[in-house]
């Protein structure tokens, strides 16, 4: 059974993961993706397509679950009982999701203990946006809009994909999401048609979420180690910079629209259609997914403490004396 997945274990170069392969199984394997098959957990995969959807799901499923502690804070300052109803139950989606993505990356042999430890202990990545602070209300907002619509561009072309129970959960992920996107885009809109006091917090807290959300899609396609491989194997169906354009095009009308601006003095979008925009900080980008964030400490802490404070529930669970919570064999 496949052990760590940690990104270690990934060769830099694609082509040198490869070299041990039965090079008639990799053919047929690499037909019955260009066929547009699902692959499944028992069907023979490479090594390093093993390795490389461990990582990219287990990342995205910590994503899912440090993603719910910025809007989470805001459950209790909710203005008022309905947006607290509504924004508790994308919380509780968002941890959904990490338990449909825990169970999808377990079918590839890591176990949910062994993703969570590293998780806790720094050694796995997770989605750079939610290392940031969310000040204001508006700026939890803004994460329910926009950052759920960033999420929506990359997974929707992802359910595509060739890994089965990987594209099943982003099916059912992607459904939810875009009642996360309509309830971000009317708190976005409420606060933009509302008062002055209420226009200067969205648009602070817009200009504050711009630089992490234009590197949600991840590096640039020549900075990205892992998409030509991906792409290949059709685990990504869409690179990070076609992402990024698609975003672009969707979603930055919609701001225009509301009256509100993007902090980018170069945005615009060209003839042909292509956007362009400021180069991101990339060396920050990186600072910020390897730990260095201003949030990176008090997330994984959060998590941590989760981790500590349910222990006894597991004990407890897997305690021989639990007989009568266990289903009957
Ligand atoms: N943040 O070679 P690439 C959500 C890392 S879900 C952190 O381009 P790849 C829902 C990358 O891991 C959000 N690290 O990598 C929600 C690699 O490092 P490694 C998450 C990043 O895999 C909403 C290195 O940089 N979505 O938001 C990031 O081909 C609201 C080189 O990069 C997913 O996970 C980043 N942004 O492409 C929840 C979707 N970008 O592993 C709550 C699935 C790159 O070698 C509230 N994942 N890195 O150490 C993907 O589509 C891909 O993995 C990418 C990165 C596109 C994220």
């Amino acid at each position: 059974m496949y052990g760590s997945a940690s990104t270690h274990d990934i060769p830099a170069n694609a082509a040198t993961g490869l070299e041990n392969e039965d090079p008639i199984k990799l053919a047929e394997f690499e037909a019955r993706i260009a066929r547009g098959e699902k692959i499944e957990p028992n069907d023979w995969m490479p090594g390093l397509y093993r390795k490389q959807l461990t990582r990219m799901i287990e990342q995205h499923a910590h994503s899912e679950i440090i993603g719910s502690l910025p809007e989470g804070t805001w459950i209790t300052r909710a203005p008022g009982f309905r947006r607290k109803m509504a924004q508790m139950a994308k919380v509780q989606d968002e941890v959904g999701h990490a338990q449909l993505l825990y169970s999808a990356a377990e079918t590839l042999g890591k176990t949910r203990e062994q993703m969570l430890s590293d998780l806790i202990n720094g050694k796995s990545k997770y989605s750079n946006v939610f290392n940031y602070p969310a000040f204001t209300w508006a700026d939890s907002n803004v994460i329910s809009w926009l950052i759920d619509a960033g999420a929506i561009v990359n997974q929707m072309a992802n359910a595509k994909g060739s890994y089965g129970p990987y594209c099943r959960a982003l099916e059912r992920i992607c459904a939810e999401e875009s009642f996360h996107l309509k309830y971000g885009h009317d708190a976005v809109v409420h606060l933009a048609t509302g008062t002055p006091t209420q226009r200067r917090m969205i648009q602070e807290a817009l200009n504050r979420w711009w630089p992490p959300i234009m590197t949600f899609f991840g590096p640039s396609d020549k900075m990205s180690t892992h998409t030509e491989i991906l792409m290949r194997w059709k685990v990504k169906m869409a690179s990070n910079d076609e992402c990024r354009q698609q975003f672009l095009d969707m979603y930055v009308p919609k701001i225009w629209e509301l009256g509100l601006t993007v902090p980018d003095p170069k945005l615009r979008k060209n003839e042909d259609g292509v956007w362009e925009f400021t180069e991101p900080d990339w060396e920050d980008f990186k600072r910020v997914i390897n730990g260095d964030g201003p949030c990176n400490k008090e997330r994984l802490a959060v998590r941590r403490a989760a981790e500590e404070n349910g222990a006894w529930v597991r004990r407890a669970l897997l305690s021989p004396k639990a007989k009568y919570v266990r289903p009957l064999a």
